[in-house]
Order: structure tokens, then C-alpha cells, then sequence
């Protein structure tokens, strides 16, 4: 049901379900041997924040439910970055679902708090435990080359979710997750056919409220949307960084409405901080999204944002998919019926929703036909997450 609202990226050919770069990979030499349930305890590197992550429990809570580690399950590490929005809690909700003890896997999760230093060791406990396959979603795209040689000398494979790794590709089987690029230039086109719809060609005055700094999300949808903003003339006055998180984006919009007398544009990298965004624009008697002065661009669709492109009080809103789990779970397969999977990397596809019609189709400059969808009631019910 998740892909009934999904745009084909072309040439889908070259995306999916794998793209680019294929390689073999080192198999772990042997299956671990028993692990302690007091040994899983210790996975809890990252600390006890793990417990709220949307309902989730942390890595000791699953272990010490399994009390032993039978030799039949599949031991997975995964270092998750937080819980900082509700994408995350899709993504982790994902995970957990998908690697279930009836699935026939034994779930180490790791809720890292967004803390880079817990993360890498998180990593490394999981190395040291010798889990079968080690799942990270990296917090930044950089750091990573010491811990994942100790992963490839153990010969433990890793797969590596969402946001982006930067290492040599020797290091990792395989990463699935989304274009971020690809989902800034779509907000920057689309902008630009917004804008054009409505003939404002005077200045555009634009604040961006950036995701985590070194984020392949921030780095990805601020690359994407800025080379609009530069083909354009567009006036980008400000861009800092709201964390990814609600509080984030209602701080920086305060001190944006503070600096900035005139707002034409908010760009918002994730739907949690355009949320703190709107209540900061409503305190400040600001109008905004469908019928109101200033346009609110965010990222991520998730159910409660799509909820807020009903309303009309973000204007468009572009996809990135957190549930890639299943993804993961088809290359474990193949791994461990002695296979490889078919390539490094791989996309998942995505879609773009608005408030109105005001425009329902263009093309990026990228040369990407985009279709928007408009979002109503049967929209909003068949968004899970
Ligand atoms: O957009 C944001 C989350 O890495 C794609 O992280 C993910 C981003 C997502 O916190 O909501």
C-alpha cells in the first residue's frame, strides 16, 4: 500500500530495486557461537533515551527478553540515530517489525540520541558481540572508516539505511536509502512553477531551516534546493540548523522573524520542524501555507505533516521514505543463502504532495517529470506512518 502514491523516478531501470555498483563481499567466517544475555546487555552504549524512542525499547530491553540467543535466530545490530521526529519513528517502527523474533531475528536496537561518539561505539559493541549483520543509519556521513575495517575484519556485513555513508565502498555491502539531492531539486522546481503560477517575480526572500548539520539529509536537500535558488536570483537570507527536531524549527523561525521583516519562503528539511515553524509564525500573527503571505516547503510527508497539506498550512510537502527495512531484510536473505545482493546501492521511490492545484505537474531543471499530489482524506488514510 505504501507505493500506491509513488512517482517512478526514470530511468527506473537504473534505480530500482538496485541501482549502481555491485561487489562481493566478504561472508562472516562463521555463525556466532552463543551470546550471553548479559554480554546483549551491554548494548546500551547510547543510554536509556533509547526507551521513548516512539515507543520503542533499546537494545537491552529485546535481548534480555530473548534470555538466550538461539543459534537459529539472526543477530542484527542496529545503530539507529534517535528519535528526533516522527520519520524516525517510522524507521525504527520499520526495523523492528521487520527483524521480529517471529521473523526469525534477534534485534540489538541502539536508539543513539543523535550523539555521533555513541554511535560509533554502538557500532563497535556490535563488533565486539560479533552480531551476524550490523545495520547503521548514520547520523553524519563522515568517521567511519576505523570502526567499519573492524566490522570487515570480523567479517561482519554492513548494511547501511537512509542517510548516506562516506567511505570507500569496500567498506559496506549495502545502503539502502533515498535521493536527498533528488528531493531538493524537486522543492526548488517545483517552487519555481509555484511561483511563476501565482507571477510573484519580484524578489523572493527565502529562509531555510537546515536538518542536522553533516547529515546526508541536510547536506543532500540543501544542495538540491540551493542550485534553484541560485538559477533563479532568489534571495536565500538565512539557513541554520533546527536539528530535525520540532523545538529546532520554532527556535530558528523565532529568531528568523526577529531578523527578517520580510519572509516569502520557509523551507523546512523535515515535517517536525516545520510544525515548530507554524507555531511560531501563528504567534507571531504571520499568515502562511495556502491562502497566506508566506509559502511553507517541507520534507518527509509523513502522516502528521501530510495532515498539516490538507489544512493548507504547508504548502508542498516532498516524500522520503522511511521504510526500508524490508529492503534490507531481501539482501540479508540473499546473503545468507550464499548469494550477494544485486547492487551496492539502493533508492527507494518517492513522492511529492500539496495543498491545492496550483500546480499539478512540471519538470526540474534535472529534467524529472514531477506529478503533485494533492492531498485529501484518502490521501492522509492510506499514510501509515
Ligand atoms: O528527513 C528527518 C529525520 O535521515 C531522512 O532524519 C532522515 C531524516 C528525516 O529526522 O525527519
Amino acid at each position: 500500500p505504501f507505493f500506491f502514491l509513488m512517482i517512478r523516478r526514470p530511468p527506473r531501470s537504473t534505480l530500482f530495486p538496485y541501482t549502481t555498483l555491485f561487489r562481493s563481499m566478504r561472508m562472516k567466517k562463521a555463525l556466532v557461537a552463543t551470546l550471553t544475555a548479559a554480554m546483549v546487555f551491554s548494548l546500551t552504549a547510547c543510554g536509556s533515551s533509547g526507551e521513548s524512542a516512539g515507543g520503542s525499547s533499546s537494545g537491552s530491553k529485546d535481548a534480555s527478553s530473548s534470555s538466550s540467543k538461539s543459534d537459529d535466530l539472526i543477530s542484527i545490530g542496529f545503530a539507529q540515530v534517535g528519535h528526533e521526529s516522527d520519520w524516525r519513528t517510522a524507521s525504527t517502527e520499520s526495523c523492528r517489525s521487520t527483524f521480529s523474533k517471529e521473523n526469525g531475528y534477534n534485534l540489538s536496537f541502539v536508539d543513539c540520541d543523535n550523539k555521533s561518539a555513541d554511535q560509533l561505539e554502538a557500532v563497535r559493541n556490535f563488533v565486539e558481540q560479533e552480531v551476524d549483520y550490523i545495520i547503521i543509519d548514520p547520523i553524519v556521513e563522515t568517521g567511519w572508516d576505523t570502526v567499519l575495517k573492524e566490522a570487515k575484519d570480523a567479517g561482519i556485513p554492513v548494511l547501511v539505511i537512509d542517510r548516506n555513508i562516506k567511505v570507500d565502498e569496500s567498506l559496506y555491502t549495502a545502503w539502502v536509502g533515498s535521493d536527498f539531492t533528488a528531493e531538493g531539486e524537486s522543492a526548488g522546481a517545483w517552487l519555481k512553477a509555484y511561483l511563476e503560477a501565482k507571477k510573484k517575480t519580484d524578489k523572493v526572500n527565502i529562509v531555510t531551516i537546515a536538518g542536522t548539520n553533516g547529515s546526508s539529509a541536510q547536506i543532500g536537500r540543501t544542495k538540491g534546493f540551493n542550485k534553484y535558488v541560485k538559477a533563479n536570483g532568489w534571495n536565500l537570507l538565512d539557513e541554520q540548523d533546527g536539528d530535525f527536531t520540532q523545538d529546532g524549527g520554532q527556535k530558528i523561525m523565532e529568531s528568523y522573524l526577529k531578523s527578517y521583516k520580510d519572509i516569502d519562503v520557509v523551507v523546512c528539511q523535515n515535517d517536525n520542524e516545520a510544525f515548530g515553524a507554524i507555531d511560531a509564525l501563528k504567534a507571531a500573527g504571520k499568515t502562511y501555507g495556502k491562502d497566506g503571505d508566506i509559502i511553507i516547503i517541507s520534507f518527509d510527508a509523513t502522516n502528521a505533516g501530510l495532515k498539516n497539506v490538507k489544512e493548507g498550512s504547508i504548502n508542498a510537502d516532498f516524500e522520503c521514505n522511511p521504510l526500508a527495512a524490508p529492503y534490507l531484510e531481501d539482501i540479508i536473505k540473499k546473503i545468507k543463502d550464499g548469494g550477494k545482493p544485486d547492487n551496492q546501492k539502493v533508492y527507494v521511490d518517492e513522492a511529492c504532495f500539496a495543498c491545492d492545484d496550483t500546480v499539478s505537474s512540471f519538470k526540474t531543471d534535472e529534467g524529472k517529470e514531477i506529478t503533485m499530489t494533492v492531498v485529501d482524506d484518502k490521501v492522509l488514510k492510506e499514510r501509515a506512518y
